[in-house]
């Protein structure tokens, strides 16, 4: 055989053992509020050989990668037909970033890409980069996908190429595979991590928002917010109209910034939502997922808010192109009410988390709230304690069992 021909048996070799690696729980994570899994569900050796390589040996003689591609990351997610979907972000070694929907019978290996990335139009400013959609079945029939655009800063001064404007950027479609490009979302200030609420509110499409002062600062922006709108197709968000649902709180993971996961799942206790929290460290900013609950007739109320992160990085988690994060942006119920978040670890890889409706009820529910002080959790904690020493002294469970 060839040199081409051996290493292209090679790459076909490698790529489906990628592929078809089945995934098994990762039996060391116990905390019981969610299983782990041992590989991610999706990495940039999941990408589809013919997208990178020219394998015509006339042009490419050495195999080379003509057009690599750097990470499979923040994925919106949707169940359509008993199939899972992903709308993965993928990006280029050229730090651009696209939409390729990856599809799979189940919901923690197996996922394909289909031929093709998604084809988005551009808007009619057209943006340099998109990233992060989240997938919302809405009321009226279509699937938006909402995501982040984002354009040099047109007032940056001369020589500072790093500023950047992010905004909403919203399209839709029927099947995942044409996509309507709507105008974006126009507002008072920039956004990221905007979300489509799944159901109509007082006739208006409900959008939880992230208004932020600068491109990455949400300075004097509050949280998670809320706002309505008309139409989608023309949505507007005036000065004054968005209220703040989940606040950034001082000395807690979500001090910096936060914002939005998937849409909410509508539970019959409320909507629960999954979103990302931000604090800064002398290692830069550290992103975890936390939880919370709104009332149903009342979705931007908050009725309960477990203290403290769902998930974190956890070791080869932690280690990528932007270490210290896991960020999430779709999730999945099933007809059993199952629920699968999918989260990126550290801008790189792809993972899932899996849990039922039923547990995260209880997680949200029955984890105490963030007090807010030392003094307090102390106290929290000792109460717990105490409930537990008295109990066990009861059915003579031994103490020393538990240390
Ligand atoms: C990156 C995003 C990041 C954002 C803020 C963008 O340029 O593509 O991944 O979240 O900047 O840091
Ligand atoms: C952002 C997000 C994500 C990313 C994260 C960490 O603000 O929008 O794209 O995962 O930063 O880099």
């Amino acid at each position: 055989m060839s040199y081409f021909d051996d290493r292209l048996q090679f790459l076909i070799d490698e790529h489906r053992d990628h592929v078809d690696m089945e995934n098994s729980v990762d039996e060391s994570w116990m905390n019981g509020v969610f299983t782990r899994y041992e590989n991610p569900v999706l990495t940039r050796d999941h990408i589809p050989l013919y997208w990178k390589y020219d394998v015509n040996p006339e042009t490419n003689p050495y195999l080379m990668e003509r057009n690599g591609v750097n990470a499979t990351l923040n994925s919106g997610a949707i169940y359509l037909n008993g199939k899972f979907y992903l709308v993965v972000r993928i990006e280029g070694n050229d730090r651009k970033s696209f939409f390729g929907v990856a599809e799979s019978d189940s919901p923690v290996d197996g996922f394909q890409f289909w031929d093709y990335p998604c084809v988005i139009p551009e808007a009619e400013d057209p943006e340099t980069n998109v990233y992060d959609m989240r997938l919302t079945q809405h009321q009226d029939g279509w699937i938006y996908g909402v995501f982040c655009a984002e354009r040099k800063d047109p007032n940056a001064p001369s020589g500072d190429l790093s500023s950047a404007v992010a905004t909403a950027g919203i399209c839709r479609t029927k099947d995942l595979k044409t996509w309507e490009r709507l105008p974006d979302l126009i507002c008072p200030s920039q956004q990221r991590n905007v979300v489509l609420h799944p159901e109509f509110v007082n006739g208006k499409y409900a959008l939880y928002t992230r208004p932020q002062d600068g491109f990455i600062d949400a300075g004097t922006g509050g949280g998670i917010a809320w706002a309505l709108v008309d139409d989608m197709a023309h949505a507007v968000i005036e000065k004054g109209q968005e209220i703040v649902v989940d606040e950034r709180v001082y000395h807690t993971i979500k001090e910096v910034k936060n914002g939005q996961g998937a849409h909410p799942i509508k539970t019959d206790k409320g909507w629960l939502h999954v979103a990302h929290g931000v604090r800064g460290c002398a290692a830069g900013l550290r992103y975890v997922i936390y939880a919370f609950l709104t009332d149903l007739e009342e979705p931007w109320k908050v009725i309960a808010k477990p203290g403290g992160h769902l998930i974190s990085p956890m070791a080869w988690e932690r280690v990528g192109d932007v270490s210290n994060v896991v960020f999430t942006n779709g999730m999945i119920r099933d007809d059993d009410d199952n629920l699968y978040i999918y989260f990126a670890s550290s801008d790189t890889r792809l993972h899932v988390a899996e849990t039922t409706i039923d547990k995260m009820l209880d997680y949200v529910m029955n984890t105490k709230e963030d007090p807010h002080r030392t003094a307090e959790c102390v106290k929290q904690r000792n109460e717990l304690i105490t409930k537990n020493l008295d109990y066990m002294k009861k059915i003579g469970l031994d103490k020393e069992l538990l240390r």
